[in-house]
């Protein structure tokens, strides 16, 4: 057994949340740890997606007495068309994202509010999509691809043009299966059309179009999100900073930025930056300014800048209970509707900027890239206002955080591992250092962990003890989302200390490569870094994306998004473990489609495991990656 002692552990993070649930009862704040008591036990129907209410006849529910809806809809129906929705309002939600990115795009100009930071970049891509380079002014040809860009979400014919990025192999399945998918909205609308009442309730076709809407979202939505955030924002490089509440500093002002577009904190951060601002702080009483992060928007800005991660999903509470905090302000997805009367309670502004996201109990700044500048400029201000507001007696940081090194873009993974394994010069640019690793079984291979939290598994538990198990196994770790940052703040990402708890061969690639052993690939829109990565392996060691030692894990997931996220993980040909079932359990049929040996794997060569013990999820995810080394004589 490892000594873990420089971790922080899940107890210690526990203690610190406990005195800051103390501060919610002092000033009588509702919590979630509270509603989760109030919603428990949740509803036998809904858990197993086998009620129906599509149409007013229903709502229908599935029992041994009433085993058809009025319809006549079986239960395999009911719970498919019930996934096919989960998924597509997933996908919807992150190619809403990708296209908001690729509108900011559209208005990026020279001196502007957003700029072309990674101009090889966007030259790279237009090369891809065919698009004239040669002699163009760098932001005619940045708002021609963003015009290109948003048409692959309604343009009638063809498929996505990021597919061109997937191994040979894989296109092949895709084609085979029907699963290529075409304009981004199109899917999505698919999927709604296919689930209204009286449409399709054939598990296989309910499937299929699952698969084919979550790739719209990961090959299409997700992938232009983060293409273009790095066009825009840099590709992320290697990049210290520090993780956990303790983040937060006392004497500053705090604004804590919490969502997903990065179009928003960037802006903040420029201004909470700015020597103006930090003197008019000063002038305000506080010592400085601290912007720190929640959700994904926090792992955009870490990835590019450095800023603190305070937290993840469910500790966003958190960090208005400290009542240090000025200002919260968010853009979209992910946003406790809670934090509005939480808010209420401190002297916190609750600040909502995005016509998406509006909530009662905030307070309104609509963002567009226009008027950017002036907007975060005001926010700022408006958070060293506040400073003085504070009650000083309910201010508590709980002194608690880690370093972490983050911003591992695809580029910088292949940068980084370059001088590793012995590799020759002329490999620069490929994935080749880190196949000779995995071949040589110095790593076993690598799991890609992703997703939420959820109160129904411990807060970060599974993350961090599946993590830790995966380490002491000489498997490397790539994370995103809510799952980098339970490691960041349990230490796993310190690239001084994490490589302590890794087995001999891991250890040996961190020290080498100067890396820690969990790498920090950014937000979840960022998973489409993932399949970059994956295709980049398949194509250089020619083995199909299925057979390499890679599986991917959310153990904790919660949202829509995830579903549309593990389909489109499935259907790139890598088998994916859920610590949380995805309300399929009432139909067999179902279950036999996404975890069997003959639904979804047939079509793509990989499939689901649902398995709610975590530490046997954590067994079978390693058998998995044995079992796919022992099928490569590796
Ligand atoms: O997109 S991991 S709780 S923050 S949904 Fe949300 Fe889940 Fe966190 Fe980011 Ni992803
Ligand atoms: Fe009931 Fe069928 Fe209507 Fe669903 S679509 S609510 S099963 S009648």
């Amino acid at each position: 057994m490892k000594d873990w002692a420089f971790t922080t552990t899940i107890e210690e993070m526990e203690a610190a949340t406990n005195s800051l649930l103390e501060t919610a009862q002092k000033v009588g704040a509702d919590t979630w740890q509270q509603r989760v008591k109030n919603q428990t036990p949740h509803c036998g129907f809904g858990e197993s997606g086998t009620c129906c209410r599509i149409c007013s006849m229903g709502p229908c529910r599935i029992t041994k007495k009433a085993p058809r809806g009025i319809c006549g809809c079986d239960v395999h129906g009911i719970v498919g068309r019930n996934f096919l929705r989960f998924t597509a309002g997933g996908s919807a939600t992150h190619s809403d994202h990708g296209r908001e990115i690729m509108h900011t795009l559209h208005e990026a100009k020279e001196g502007g509010n957003y700029q072309v930071k990674d101009p090889e970049k966007l030259i790279r891509i237009a090369k891809e999509w065919g698009v004239e380079t040669e002699g163009k002014d760098i932001y005619d040809l940045a708002h021609e691809m963003s015009e290109i860009g948003l048409l692959e979400y309604g343009k009638p014919f063809g498929v996505q043009r990021f597919l061109d990025r997937a191994p040979a192999h894989t296109r092949e399945l895709w084609q085979k299966a029907g699963l290529e998918p075409r304009a981004i909205d199109r899917e999505v609308s698919t999927a709604m059309h296919m689930t209204h009442m009286g449409n399709s309730s054939l598990p296989e076709a309910l499937v299929r179009q699952a698969l084919r809407c979550g790739l719209s979202d990961g090959w299409g939505g997700s992938m232009m999100g983060t293409e273009f955030s790095d066009v825009m924002f840099g590709t992320p490089k290697p990049i210290d900073t520090e993780a956990n509440i303790g983040v937060m500093e006392k004497d500053n002002v705090n604004i804590v930025v919490h969502g997903h577009d990065p179009s928003l904190s960037e802006m903040i951060v420029y201004y909470a930056n700015d020597p103006e601002m930090i003197a008019y702080a000063k002038e305000m009483g506080a010592k400085g300014i601290t912007v720190s992060g929640v959700c994904c928007t926090s792992n955009e800005v870490a990835m590019r800048h450095g800023i603190p991660m305070a937290g993840n999903y469910l500790n966003q509470e958190n960090v208005v209970l400290t009542g240090a905090c000025e200002a919260i302000v968010v853009d979209v997805q992910c946003i406790f509707p809670a934090l509005g009367p939480l808010s209420k309670c401190f002297h916190t502004k609750f600040i909502t900027t995005s016509p998406i996201c509006r909530m009662p109990d905030s307070e309104f700044i609509q963002f567009s890239p226009a008027n950017a500048g002036d907007n975060a400029k005001a926010i700022v201000k408006m958070a060293i206002e506040n400073f003085k507001n504070r009650n000083p007696e309910l201010v508590h940081i709980p002194n608690m955080k880690q370093k972490a090194r983050v911003g591992y873009s695809v580029e910088a993974i292949v940068k980084v591992l370059d001088g590793v394994a012995n590799s020759q010069v002329d490999e620069f640019g490929t994935t080749k250092p880190l196949l000779e690793c995995v071949t040589s079984g110095v790593l076993r291979g690598a799991v890609a962990m992703v997703g939420c939290n959820n109160p129904k598994v411990r807060h970060d538990a599974a993350h961090i003890s599946l993590m830790k198990k995966m380490l002491e196994n000489d498997i490397i770790l790539i994370v995103s989302g809510c799952s980098a940052q339970a490691a960041a703040k349990a230490g796993l990402m310190d690239p001084v200390q994490a490589k302590e708890y890794c087995g001999a061969g891991l250890k040996r690639v961190c020290e080498l490569a100067g890396i820690p052993p969990v790498l920090h690939m950014g937000s979840c829109v960022d998973i489409s870094r993932m399949m970059i990565l994956a295709s980049e392996l398949s194509k250089d060691s020619g083995i199909p994306i299925s057979q390499l030692p890679v599986v991917g894990c959310a153990p904790e997931w919660m949202s829509e998004k995830a579903v549309s996220i593990g389909n489109y993980v499935v259907a790139t040909g890598i088998d994916t473990f859920l610590g949380i079932d995805p309300y399929v359990k009432g139909s067999s049929e179902m279950g036999e489609w996404l975890t069997g040996e003959h639904g979804v794997k047939d079509w793509v060569e990989a499939n689901y495991t649902v398995e709610t013990d975590i530490e046997k999820l954590g067994d079978l995810m390693i058998e998995r990656i044995e079992a796919k080394r022992a099928a490569l004589g590796i």
